[in-house]
């Protein structure tokens, strides 16, 4: 075996040097490459992905330094039903993750790994979590065999160089290892996309280590996204007394100057990015990204909740993205973008369902045929995805990079509910917002398994990605609010829906640009310059604190989006039960108390 990059390959580490020669002697494969992230290497592994039919090149003069990739049809979405909490003890992983007895599984993988990479090259990435200095920023390995996962990791996170610096210098770093699952026999030839029909993504939470086999997609692979910051980090914040939440992040600023941090939770593909993009239309307003995805907050010296995106890049869903719906998002992809399973077009660049309004007379499908508006099928897979940096975001917040994070003023969780729930309410307390998250429910998009449109209770968004008991993690976040109320600092919660249709299908709201006008309700609110009208599942905007000048409202539109109806409410709270009963003992009473308490305020409003 050689290093495809001539140095010795030691580091400073002798834990990571041995697990890299143990992770190697059971792959096998035909090279190591320990990654630096610099531009050559960069270059490099494009020039390999090329070669292998991985990635084709789109028009550089459209879309300069850009790629699609094709993936398998079938390793297109994260793959819950193979996703397994490996905890020393199964009560630890709670009713909503795939338990699996640690010792065996290992012996599965050991199984699966054994010469799992014959052929190919081994790379070794080392990455950071959150920027260099934060209080939570942790440090991780990733193993793979797919260049594909080096680079996106390298858009998504701090990797190479930097990272190892940081490894070198003492910290904790996690294992993560990953692999395609398609070794080569010798001058056997290669597929475009290797992947193997048996997958398993495992989390071994109690020694923080991740294994993934079988996939290179999204979450499934570039192991410091879901595996690491969610369902890792999630268990070691229940330790360590902080938050690793599915949240976007940004900051706010008010035609009056008041600066505000927004952290909000919707579940895959229900708006995260957007709102993380959001283009206001009241004048006046900016809205600065800091993160579309995950957010780690934790409580400071003054007992504020602050918060960070450990992140670096965005692995946005492509469809339903256009200069309508998103111009930053259409503007941070102008190049030096990969593109994964969207369609491309008679002049070699991408398209994709929503992007434009007229279809392209002919494309080539994300599955590599011809497709014309005729054709039965899509022509981008719905959870086609791109892949790029935060730092071409035109609207990137100077602080996203910020060691100190910033201070949350208001925590947002929402779905896609056609019915029930308003376009916006406020929760009458933490408590009372975390039971709003608890029981949030959304309709099922094509980001996972299961049946879109399907409605599904997601507490916190979380439901793939909590690496513990769920139960746990409801009286976690109450603790977490016990401390910030001691420091007289908890932000407000809200819960949203964009999502709201009429009885002929239609959205109520508009959304998108519009969603500011939500946004300028809850800075009111934080700054106690409006009032609200008590519901029983919290409070309501008054109708004349919405700013929606300039809108038009078909018939009773506006006040079906700002009221709630009681006997919906009471039939919604009877059926959050069923969430609060599937985490048993471990329920917070607390939980059950404001269950009981929206059930009281709906009688009482229909007595
Ligand atoms: C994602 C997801 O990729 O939630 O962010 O599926
Ligand atoms: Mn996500």
């Amino acid at each position: 075996m050689t290093r495809s990059d001539g140095a010795t390959g030691q580091t400073t580490r002798a834990d990571l040097d041995e697990w890299v020669a143990q992770i190697a002697a059971l792959a096998r494969p035909d090279h190591i490459h320990w990654v630096t992230g610099s531009p050559a290497e960069r270059q490099q592994l494009i020039d390999v992905m090329l070669e292998a039919g991985t990635i084709e090149q789109l028009n550089p003069e459209l879309r300069p330094d850009s790629y699609v990739a094709r993936s398998d049809a079938n390793d297109v979405a994260r793959v819950e039903s193979r996703t397994f909490i490996c905890s020393e003890n199964q009560r630890d992983a709670g009713p909503t993750n795939n338990w699996a007895d640690p010792d065996e599984m290992r012996s599965t993988l050991g199984g699966l790994f054994t010469e799992s990479m014959r052929g190919r090259t081994m790379y070794v990435i080392p990455f950071l979590m959150g920027p260099e200095g934060s209080p939570v920023t942790r440090a991780g390995v990733e193993i793979t065999d797919s260049p594909y996962v080096v680079m996106s990791m390298g858009m998504m996170t701090r990797s190479g160089r930097q990272a190892l610096d940081v490894i070198e210098s003492g910290v904790e770093w996690v294992k993560a290892v990953h692999s395609v699952g398609a070794p080569l026999e010798k001058g056997e030839a290669d597929v475009p996309w290797p992947c193997n029909p048996v997958k398993y993504i495992t989390h071994f939470t109690d020694s923080r280590e991740i294994w993934s086999f079988g996939s290179a997609y999204g979450g499934n692979a570039l192991l410091g996204k879901k595996a690491f910051a969610l369902r890792i980090a999630s268990v070691m914040a229940r330790d360590e007394g902080w938050l690793a939440e599915h949240m976007m992040l940004i900051r706010v600023t008010s035609p009056e100057g008041h600066v505000k941090h927004i952290a909000a939770a919707f579940p895959s593909a229900c708006g995260k990015t957007n709102f993380a993009m959001l283009q206001p239309t009241i004048p006046g307003w900016t809205v600065e990204t800091i993160g579309d995805d995950i957010v780690w907050m934790w409580v400071d010296e003054d007992g504020r909740l602050r918060a960070i995106n450990p992140e670096t890049g965005f692995f946005g869903v492509a469809p339903g993205t256009s200069e309508q719906s998103n111009p930053v998002a259409m503007q941070t992809m102008f190049g030096h973008t990969v593109f994964t399973n969207v369609a491309v077009t008679d002049d070699n660049d991408v398209w994709w369902e929503g992007m434009t309004k007229e279809k392209p007379a002919h494309l080539i499908d994300w599955l590599g045929n011809d497709w014309t508006p005729e054709s039965p099928d899509p022509a981008a897979h719905p959870n086609s995805r791109f892949t790029v940096s935060i730092a071409q975001c035109p609207t990137t917040s100077p602080d996203w990079n910020n060691p100190e994070g910033v201070v949350i003023d208001a925590i947002v969780f929402g779905g896609r509910r056609r019915t029930t729930m308003p376009l916006v309410v406020e929760a009458r307390s933490w408590q009372h917002g975390v039971y709003l998250g608890a029981t949030m429910a959304s309709e099922r998009t094509a980001a996972g398994e299961g049946t879109v449109g399907e409605l599904t209770r997601d507490p916190f968004a979380m439901a793939p990605f909590t690496g513990y008991h769920v139960g746990d993690h409801w009286a976690h976040w109450l603790n977490i609010g016990e401390r910030l109320a001691a420091g007289g600092h908890a932000p407000h919660i809200f819960h949203v829906n964009w999502f709201r249709r009429g009885d002929d299908g239609r959205f109520l709201w508009l959304g998108f640009g519009d969603n500011i006008r939500v946004v300028d309700w809850i800075v009111k609110r934080l700054e106690g310059v409006v009032g609200a009208s008590a519901s029983p599942i919290g409070s309501l905007p008054l109708r004349e604190d919405l700013n929606v000048d300039g809108l038009s409202f078909h018939g009773d539109d506006l006040t079906e989006l700002l009221t709630v109806d009681p006997t919906v409410i009471s039939g919604d709270a009877l059926s959050a039960q069923s969430v609060l009963e599937t985490a048993g003992d471990r329920t917070p009473p607390a939980l059950w108390e404001e269950n009981a308490e929206t059930l009281r305020l709906c009688a009482a409003e229909l007595s």
